[in-house]
């Protein structure tokens, strides 16, 4: 590692010792998982070097970004509405929460019995290794599922830019107008903390940004329905986790890049596994960087991820936000709209998150669900149950997974999914 970045980590405060450790770990992981994979679009050697930099030259592209004026907030959720953050000329990034760390510690704050994405937020910022957390000028966090929610309350004592969103539980008009109030509250504690008045000019072109990211990563969904499927799960799943983080202009570029030769290996039928090669569509929980172990099983089992009914995936990028409203009011409600329709598991009754799983299924002519559940998440493990019988109801294979971000069921994992693989 250069010294410059070293000189940069310290600054953050980070711990140098346990930091190259960390970095030392991902890059192996990513080298095992990722560089092993045959028949990789060429244009993904774009988000090898993202992931290769991302400690590094995006954190310095943030810090250049701050010593310019500009802010940086981290989230934990996809209803953190971006558009508002680019209209202020902020940038949002998503912050990691897809590996164990500093456990020992974090299980005097939380209880055992936590999922693991909320103990990965607590690790990375009690073990001093992320340079996210402490390059955000504000953090939001969202009172979505219990665990999250009573998190904060103790996260609160850890960092002293916590902002803390609320959320409806029910898509009633109740529920859209809590989402619409904190939504303008947001808005003002934006403009508060970048000195930026946002007006409608601004949100047009917040919107905009956005939904050209979205609209990339659609068009790359897009190309999955092919079968032989020309990207892998694992390095669509690596584009879905990079668009929280990446530079937003750049990602879109990059993804639209990637695009134009999957458009080129359908054409010539060039396929990551052959032609046949059975198809499934992974439903759950969000997978954030660096979890890739159910999906580096599964496609190490002779079966393709041709979609993520996830956060990491279509259930945190579909739809886009109406940017034709001339006034502030009329973006503003755009912008409510499209959240409004997110279908995380917190909602209930959650009929909506059922159909999409049943449409995907439909879209991307996959052969069988893998329901993955962290384990002791309420929400979406007490919701499989519904997906179950939805998917039951048509005669879709599903295969439930409950696990959590350890190495130890990897073995016991691979058994029961080759087996769910030989029925399809
Ligand atoms: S909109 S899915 S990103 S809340 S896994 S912490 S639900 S106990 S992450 Fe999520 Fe927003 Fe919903 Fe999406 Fe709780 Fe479950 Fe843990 Fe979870």
């Amino acid at each position: 590692m250069s010294e410059e970045y070293k000189e940069m980590w310290t600054g953050l405060g980070l711990d140098l010792a346990v930091h190259d450790a960390l970095l030392e770990v991902l890059g192996k992981g990513y080298r095992d998982i990722f560089m092993a994979q045959k028949n990789r679009p060429e244009t993904m050697g774009y988000f090898d070097f993202v992931m290769s930099e991302v400690h590094g030259l995006r954190i310095k592209e943030l810090l250049d970004e701050k010593a310019a004026g500009r802010k940086v907030i981290g989230s934990f959720c996809v209803f953190v509405p971006e558009e508002i953050v680019r209209a202020a000329d902020a940038t949002l990034v998503g912050l990691c929460t897809g590996a164990d760390f500093a456990m020992e510690e974090v299980e005097k704050l939380l209880p055992r019995n936590t999922c693991s994405l909320i103990k990965s937020a607590f690790g990375f910022k009690l073990g001093k290794v992320c340079p996210y957390i402490e390059s955000a000028d504000m953090i939001v966090g969202e009172n979505t599922c219990d665990g999250k929610k009573k998190s904060y309350e103790i996260l609160n004592y850890l960092i002293s830019n916590l902002y803390v969103m609320d959320l409806p539980q029910m898509k009633s008009p109740e529920g859209r107008a809590l989402l619409r109030a904190e939504y303008t509250r947001f808005k003002k504690a934006v403009e508060d903390l970048t000195g930026v008045t946002i007006d409608a000019a601004r949100l047009k072109k917040g919107i905009e940004i956005v939904n050209n990211k979205r609209s990339a990563i659609h068009r790359l969904s897009n190309f999955r329905k092919a079968d032989p499927a020309p990207i892998s799960g694992l390095d669509a799943l690596l584009a879905n986790q990079a668009f929280f983080y990446d530079d937003p202009v750049r990602f879109t570029e990059s993804v639209n890049k990637i695009c134009d030769e999957l458009e080129t290996r359908i054409q010539k039928n060039e396929g990551v596994f052959p032609k046949g090669t059975p198809r499934i569509l992974v439903s759950g929980c969000p997978m954030a960087v660096p979890n890739w172990k159910l999906p580096w099983i599964i496609e190490t089992s002779g079966a393709i991820i041709v979609g993520e009914e996830s956060c990491v995936g279509e259930r945190g990028t579909r739809n886009l936000t109406d940017g034709t409203g001339n006034t502030e009011e009329e973006l503003i409600e755009a912008i409510v709209d499209r959240y409004f329709k997110v279908d995380c598991a917190i909602f209930t009754p959650n009929q909506d998150r059922l159909d999409h799983i049943i449409e995907m299924v439909g879209k991307y002519k996959a052969d069988g669900v893998i329901h993955y559940g962290l384990q002791f998440c309420q929400p979406y493990i007490m919701e499989a149950m519904c997906v179950e019988k939805a998917l039951e109801s048509k005669k879709i294979p599903a295969l439930r997974i409950d696990t959590d971000y350890s190495m130890e069921d990897v073995g016991q994992l691979k058994t029961r999914v080759e087996a769910f693989i030989e029925i399809l």
